[in-house]
């Protein structure tokens, strides 16, 4: 029996189709925002960090080079000068071997030939094939200047690419929301006072009207406080919160980020803390209509996370986050979460910042989804219930897209 649970739950794990629900990608028509090739999946940010790391360069002369020097400079230190043990750099490994590469054979040139570096809707579809994944969910940033454009001129977004409404700079300082909003053509006064709120919250209307998001979303440093007298407490009070009840949209909370502890790194430069969940459990307890998704950076705690859950059923977490998004980590958090939760969270999400990532990505969330899986089911097996194949097929359906579908009413 126990060989054929394993068999049943690796063949489910295999066959089912992913939906992504945090990512960075953006679909071929927003063509400047695209990336994807080997010299991106190379620069892949947690890959400069352990390349400086190891070729104890300074970060102003690597990002001086042009991209493809910065490639192949990454992958002279963490693939020529080293075995590829990081979790980032296995990664590259996979993505290599799915694409028919041998990186000791081919090299760099051998990985830059197999993958496309430009838009393409044929490319997108390959890569969405070869990682098993139905759909990803994007971060819109209507800050962004480069990004808004797309939208303002109805770039068309691909049904494979889900929007959601990304929003850390209305949770950051007013100042710089001030000058980031100017920019989009809204004006607020120093004071953060009713009317610069309903410019705020009339902003959200129209973007959410524009994008049809699936969720809200914001990322959080460890000390992110709710309720908060703040400015930032003030706009999650009186635009956000009101804006996700008006549409039925769910919040997702990432927390735990200490952004730019090293600037130098740029965007390899963030860290993680110790999160305030007492912040979460004062928001689910306050907005019980609320769905909340949360996921938390840093490893201490993500029990806390998962006994709050219980407590609050409109608190989901979801998926393991940049630096807990490890081999050994996922293991220990996702077996937490079954343990304390049952099937009711969402296993994981890639993060992918290139579109290649998707495939080392779901790859390891299915190595991640075997291991659990077939330990918790041969004990329950073992332990007196009868096991088919039919409910191991739902379990996994729910873990890897039917809670999230749920969620955000595709279901
Ligand atoms: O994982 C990452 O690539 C980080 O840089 C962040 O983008 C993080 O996931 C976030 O969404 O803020
Ligand atoms: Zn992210």
């Amino acid at each position: 029996m126990e060989d054929v649970i394993s068999h049943w739950v690796r063949d489910a794990v295999r066959r089912v189709r992913a939906i992504d629900m945090h990512t960075h990608l953006f679909p071929p028509a927003f063509a400047s925002l695209w990336r994807s090739g080997a010299d991106h999946v190379l620069t892949y940010h947690y890959l400069i960090a352990e390349a400086i790391r190891a070729g104890h360069r300074s970060p102003a002369s690597f990002y001086a080079m042009p991209l493809p020097d910065q490639a192949a400079w990454v992958y002279a230190q963490l693939f020529e000068q080293a075995s590829p043990l990081s979790e980032a750099a296995m990664g590259v490994v996979a993505i290599a071997r799915a694409f028919g590469v041998d990186l000791r054979r081919d090299g760099l040139m051998g990985l830059r030939e197999a993958l496309c570096d430009q838009p393409s809707d044929r490319y997108a579809a390959r890569v969405f094939e070869l990682a098993g994944v139905d759909q990803v969910v994007m971060t819109n940033d209507p800050l962004d200047p480069a990004e808004r454009a797309y939208w303002l001129e109805g770039a068309p977004v691909d049904a494979r690419f889900l929007p959601a409404l990304r929003l850390d700079p209305f949770l950051g300082d007013w100042r710089t929301l001030g000058e980031r909003l100017a920019e989009a053509g809204i004006s607020l006064s120093p004071r953060a006072d009713a009317s610069d709120l309903a410019a705020i919250r009339r902003f959200l209307e129209d973007w959410i009207e524009r994008m049809r998001p699936l969720y809200l979303a914001f990322s959080a440093p460890p000390e992110w406080a709710y309720p908060s007298e703040d400015t930032s407490g003030r706009v999650l009070e009186a635009c956000i919160l009101p804006a996700c009840a008006a549409h039925g949209l769910p919040l997702a909370l990432m927390i735990g980020v200490r952004r730019q502890v090293n600037t130098a790194l740029r965007d390899a430069g963030d860290a993680s803390g110790r999160a305030n969940l007492q912040a979460v459990e004062r928001l689910a307890a306050s907005h019980p209509d609320l769905k909340i998704l949360v996921t938390v950076l840093s490893r201490e705690d993500q029990h806390e996370l998962t006994v709050l859950a219980r407590k609050f059923a409109n608190v989901v977490p979801f998926g393991c986050w940049w630096f807990v998004n490890t081999e050994s980590l996922t293991r220990e958090i996702s077996a937490m979460r079954l343990e304390l939760l049952g099937p009711t969270f969402v296993l994981q999400h890639s993060d992918a910042r290139v579109l290649e990532h998707l495939v080392y990505k779901w790859a390891s969330a299915r190595e991640l989804a075997a291991h659990v899986l077939v330990h918790k089911y041969t004990k329950i097996a073992r332990t007196g219930w009868r096991v088919t194949r039919g409910e191991i097929e739902r379990e996994v359906g729910r873990l890897f897209r039917d809670n999230f579908l749920r969620l955000v009413g595709r279901a």
